[in-house]
């Protein structure tokens, strides 16, 4: 850009909606889809759990009453959420070092060394948040539950990853349609402290700031095939990278095998490909490698129709928006 100017509130056309334009506006990006809430999904394994229901309430909040700023709230998580834990961990462990792409391996292996992944207990968010912090300035902040794709995208522009602090249901460790803490903490969490991904992950958000619901749909949709279900070619292998594969092995098993389509990461294409997040995926995108990923995503997006363009400042925690000349 060689000529620009700072655009304020005011002078965004009233087409494009809404987005916060600093970090502590994240505030009002909570807006929660409620399709797999146990209170109100009959095949939800905690419709019929009581004391699951009203644990999830208790936690869910926490992320209510939650302000930018603020630490995240320590949890005392149950023996039967530590044992959950445990259970998707050992799995994770076993087969991570054949399956999961290198970046993830790396970040992984520090995690442990730091005694912040172990096998007895949930870590705290806390924790998770100044881990990544340190390596990447992404920081985390707790959701409810599963957030329209809308505000997820948005925070994803600050650094910040909002992150569900419940744990799934102890009949169900394996594999769940919603998110939980496990999936975000196992799934996502390594690779927000990589800093090539990290990147990418505030470009998609960036990307998403204003524009319109048809192009956040495609941004979801890409962001589905890639941070949720992505796979990657590593010196000739198949190897995940989606936090969606990493958190559940029967779906991990499932992409790497021969019964699922496997096609290359076209950004064009994958922004068009319907999904559904109740079973396994029949159709994954691979990638040449996550940098190149990131290489082709963002040429595809610069065509992105907005008619502005926004940059983070992160010594102001401000998304600063500029008009083209
Ligand atoms: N199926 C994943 C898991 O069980 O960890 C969660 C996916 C959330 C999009
Ligand atoms: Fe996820």
């Amino acid at each position: 850009l060689e000529h620009v100017t700072l655009v304020g509130e005011d002078n965004i056309s009233a087409k494009n909606p809404w987005f916060p334009r600093h970090a502590s506006e994240l505030d009002n990006c909570n807006h929660l889809m409620t399709k797999y809430e146990p209170d109100l999904d009959m095949n939800h394994p905690g419709f019929s759990d009581k004391e699951y229901r009203s644990r999830r309430k208790q936690i869910a909040e926490i992320a209510f009453a939650y302000k930018f700023g603020d630490s995240v709230p320590f949890i005392e998580y149950t023996e039967t959420e530590n044992k959950t834990w445990n259970a998707v961990f050992t799995m994770v462990c076993e087969l991570m070092p054949k399956h999961a792409c290198l970046e993830y391996r790396k970040v992984f292996r520090t995690l442990q060394e730091e005694g912040i992944f172990t096998p007895a207990k949930v870590p705290q968010l806390e924790d998770m948040s100044n881990f990544m912090k340190k390596h990447t300035g992404f920081t985390l902040r707790p959701a409810a539950g599963l957030l329209t794709a809308r505000d997820f995208l948005a925070s994803l522009a600050f650094r910040i990853f909002q992150s569900t602090q419940y744990v799934r249901h102890t009949k169900t460790p394996f594999h769940t349609p919603e998110p939980d803490c496990i999936h975000e903490i196992l799934g996502h969490m390594p690779l927000l402290a990589d800093p090539s991904f990290a990147q990418f992950s505030q470009e998609i958000g960036l990307a998403s700031l204003g524009a319109s619901d048809q192009e956040i749909e495609k941004l979801s949709t890409i962001y589905w095939f890639t941070v949720e279900f992505g796979l990657c070619k590593e010196n000739g292998d198949t190897k995940a990278y989606g936090a969606g594969l990493l958190s559940a092995y029967g779906e991990l098993l499932h992409a790497l095998s021969d019964k699922p389509e496997h096609r290359p990461f076209d950004p064009a294409k994958t922004a068009l490909q319907p999904y559904q997040d109740q079973e396994y995926q029949p159709v994954y995108y691979v990638a040449d490698s996550i940098d190149d990923m990131k290489d082709k995503f963002r040429r595809w997006v610069s065509q992105m129709s907005r008619p502005f363009e926004v940059r983070f400042n992160p010594h102001t925690c401000r998304v600063e928006v500029l008009d083209s000349v």
